[in-house]
């Protein structure tokens, strides 16, 4: 089972809920009033939200992770929607919020380009350092460039809402077994000293029973050691 991502359509009294059906591919859209949309949310397997980011996205954030959803706060970030948006937010502002709402529901359930890689940086010290952020179900950076027999440290930041995750990178020939959970809102530190060049992937073991493991889910990245 997959978890299927939504995009909502903050509103005051009727809410717009998007989202692909993960076994058809069809786009689905669905009004619904807040006792249903509660409603809706309870019933069903957990989901990713996608809500943009408003005054009131904080208050809609707690409603719906206490019915074990995982919600993404999103900024307005469609450059191609965005600036006509100001012109359309007096003609037809609500034309304009549905088609964000489905374009960040689509973002997140089909990632887009990988992110260029990102070099570690050595200090005075000599130690390489680099920050990861773990979200659901991801790393950023997903690919680490670091040079072979210098200490590495990296700080492992969860940005999550509830779920917990781990940074698992292994490699007995290549020096490397490190394995450190991190859980949600908190930031962790590991340190190694990778031996041996080459390209190496760390992921996220977590599984909840019935699901598939956040790795499986795209949760994972390499390090790359050069000479
Ligand atoms: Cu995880």
């Amino acid at each position: 089972m997959k978890v299927t991502t939504f995009g909502l359509d903050l509103a005051k009294r009727v809410f717009q809920l998007h989202w692909v059906d993960i076994e058809t591919g069809e786009i689905c859209r669905r009004q619904m009033k807040l006792k249903e949309l509660l409603e809706f949310f309870g019933n069903r397997a957990p989901a990713v939200i996608a809500v943009e980011a408003c005054s009131s996205a904080h208050f809609w954030r707690r409603k719906l992770v206490a019915l074990r959803s995982e919600v993404k706060l999103i900024a307005a970030q469609f450059p191609t929607v965005l600036p006509m948006r100001r012109f359309l937010h007096r003609v037809q502002r609500r034309v304009v919020f549905l088609t964000v709402a489905l374009a960040t529901s689509l973002a997140i359930a089909q990632p887009g380009a990988p992110l260029p890689p990102v070099t570690a940086e050595v200090g005075p010290d000599g130690v390489q350092r680099a920050s990861i952020t773990l979200d659901s179900y991801s790393f950023t950076p997903t690919r680490l460039i670091v040079q072979a027999g210098r200490s590495v440290e990296l700080t492992l930041t969860s940005v999550t809402t509830l779920t917990p995750h781990n940074f698992i990178l292994k490699d007995a020939a290549a020096g490397l077994s490190v394995a450190q959970e991190v859980r949600p809102h908190e930031t962790e530190k590991v340190i190694f000293t990778p031996t041996k060049p080459g390209i190496y992937v760390f992921y996220c073991d977590k599984k909840l029973p019935f699901f598939p493991s956040h790795r499986e889910q795209g949760m994972e990245g390499q390090l790359e050691v050069r000479p």
